[in-house]
């Protein structure tokens, strides 16, 4: 039954998306509010989080929808509670850089551990616009596009990802990082190739495709640094955790931390196994 809702929410993401791409473009003025993690809302992320809302809490086995733009919980019936970030790395968006939406769906009343997500994706509003989804083991990517009628069409364009060996990394909030992770990033910065872009699905989307490390680390102005656990992180580790690599908050992995709260933030490193065992033992 769960199966049946999940795929449901896919469907209903992939329909919607392409319409936040294109609506973007009227949207990119900041309306003057912050979200619960006070942070500026540009036009764009309060319209597509009720794009999404309305989509994903029409559908019959949802039980709970929660929004890194809304303060609580919304109850909409039995079943499945989904998680989102409607408009990830959102602050490119008035200089064109990449953007995306962030989706957990998870078998338990929010906040929850990661341990109960039932399937995660993320959209890159790219050059192409990417789905890249994580269920039962298997990660695949999908190409989502419309036809000449305006009609969405969804492609499988590869199945079963394993992420790649070490390539790239991009390490996020340099400004205000300790003394110990510059070292760990210099030593690392011997090795990889920095590749940093402000938007979370973006860096880890290369992180899966070309190997490597992300992290947005805990910052001395910041000690759970600024990521988002229900709706940023949980979802990125468990996909990344399912192509075969690993997170972690430099104790344990992300699935295994306890959610108190809904808006709540943690240090965040993903990526091949010995690149975050490397930050674990370091950190
Ligand atoms: P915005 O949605 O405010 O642009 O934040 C994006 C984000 O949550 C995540 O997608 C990035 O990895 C991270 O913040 C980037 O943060 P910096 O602006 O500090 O690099």
């Amino acid at each position: 039954m769960s199966g049946e809702t999940v795929q449901e929410v896919f469907e209903a993401v992939c329909r919607v998306a392409p319409h936040i791409s294109s609506g973007l473009l009227k949207r990119r003025e900041y309306v003057g509010e912050e979200n619960p993690s006070d942070e500026k809302q540009l036009e764009a992320d309060v319209w597509a989080n009720e794009f999404l809302k309305e989509e994903i809490t029409s559908i019959k086995g949802v039980g709970q929808f929660a929004s890194e733009e809304e303060k609580h919980v919304t109850e909409c019936g039995d079943g499945v509670s989904v998680a989102i970030d409607p408009l990830d790395g959102s602050s490119n968006i008035p200089t064109n850089n990449l953007v995306g939406t962030i989706v957990g769906i998870y078998d338990e009343e929010l906040p929850c551990k990661g341990r109960n997500l039932i399937s995660a994706f993320y959209v890159v509003y790219g050059p192409l616009m990417t789905l890249v989804k994580a269920e039962g083991g298997q990660v695949n990517e999908y190409v989502i596009e419309k036809d000449r009628k305006d009609q969405v069409e969804i492609h499988l364009a590869s199945e079963d990802i394993e992420i790649s060996e070490p390539g790239v990394y991009g390490i996020g909030g340099n400004k205000n990082w300790t003394d110990e992770m510059r070292e760990f990033e210099s030593g690392i910065s011997q090795e990889l190739k920095l590749r940093y872009g402000g938007a979370l699905v973006g860096d880890v989307n290369q992180v899966i495709h070309q190997g490597g490390l992300f992290s947005y680390p805990d910052r001395t102005d910041a000690p759970e640094g600024k990521l988002r656990l229900l709706f940023e992180c949980n979802p990125i580790a468990y996909i990344v955790e399912n192509a075969g690599g690993a997170s972690t908050d430099t104790d344990r992995s992300i699935m295994d931390i306890e959610a108190e709260e809904l808006h709540q933030r943690t240090p965040f490193f993903v990526g091949n196994e010995e690149l975050v065992d490397r930050a674990e033992e370091r950190f």
